[in-house]
């Protein structure tokens, strides 16, 4: 695995943890934390040794957005021109599970970060917002969408027209945040999800994970017939056979990823 400087890597088991480690910042996203965070993800979901992944920042910030000192001062052509943070859309395209642990500020980019995520599990100290607005901009990694899909129209309008930022209750309340946990237990209660997703089977994992996203895609009746689709495709694994199996002999699975 490449040396990274922005993130840290950690490997247990099956579950794969990226620390953003930019603390003087808040975990500020320039464009090096892109680069190392998308070139993690990617490589860790070509291993199947990896059932599922944790991104997390540190106590006091997941992310403070994306990096205003290095934004700042750009034109449009050279933000059009190089796609500025376009480059985070590729977490939408790595199948392994992504988990989210959120303690401290997500805000901006940050929020957006953990949107792009799977599921968030945030410490009961996050705060989610959509700030953008108060420098002179709009979301631009996709929050104007996820967010409203989170957590509707009103709200999303609240939070993205006002700046404001949301407590972790009320994210757990409006459907952005699956958990909310005391903020030392974070990193347990995301490790614990991960390791219980990471020791199903990879594979039908990635065919739900497929399925549930497809909801936000497509029409009701599409998504129900690529639902349909995969379930029946499952059966085509050994691992529906050892699931089943173990079911009927009282016995926990041992799945194979195959
Ligand atoms: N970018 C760069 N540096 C940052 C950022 C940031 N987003 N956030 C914090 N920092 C830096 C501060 O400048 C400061 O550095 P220094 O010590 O050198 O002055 C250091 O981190 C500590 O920050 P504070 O002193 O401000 O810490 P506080 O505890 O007083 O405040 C806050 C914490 C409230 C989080 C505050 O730092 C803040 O408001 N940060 C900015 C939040 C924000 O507006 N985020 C949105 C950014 S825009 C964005 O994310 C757009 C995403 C879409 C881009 C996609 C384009 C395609």
């Amino acid at each position: 695995m490449t040396d990274f400087q922005t993130i840290l890597l950690e490997r247990d088991g099956r579950t794969a943890t990226i620390t953003l480690n930019r603390p003087k910042a808040l975990n500020a996203l320039n464009s090096e934390v892109m680069a190392e965070v998308v070139a993690a993800a990617e490589e860790l979901d070509q291993d199947p040794g990896v059932g599922a992944i944790i991104i997390t920042g540190s106590e006091k910030a997941f992310a403070a957005g994306a990096d205003i000192k290095e934004m700042a001062d750009k034109t449009f052509a050279q933000v059009y021109g190089e796609n500025l943070f376009g480059a985070w859309e590729r977490l939408t395209r790595v199948r392994t599970p992504l988990i989210a642990a959120v303690a401290g500020y997500a805000l901006g980019g940050g929020c957006e970060l953990a949107m792009l995520c799977d599921l968030i599990i945030a410490a009961d100290t996050a705060k989610f917002g959509q700030p953008e607005i108060t420098l002179g901009v709009i979301p631009g990694m996709g929050g104007s969408q996820r967010l409203t899909r989170a957590v509707g129209k009103a709200k999303a309008m609240d939070l993205v027209l006002t700046g404001r930022q949301m407590g972790a209750d009320e994210a757990e309340r409006s459907g952005l945040v699956a958990r909310v946990v005391p903020a030392e237990g974070l990193l347990a209660a995301a490790k614990e999800v991960a390791d219980k997703i990471a020791s199903m089977s990879l594979p039908i994992a990635m065919m739900a994970k497929d399925a549930v996203n497809a909801a936000f895609e497509t029409t009701l009746a599409e998504g129900v017939r690529l639902e349909r689709r995969s379930f029946h495709a499952a059966f085509a694994t050994d691992d529906q056979k050892e699931g089943m199996a173990a079911f009927v002999e009282k016995r926990p699975a041992n799945f194979s990823g195959s």
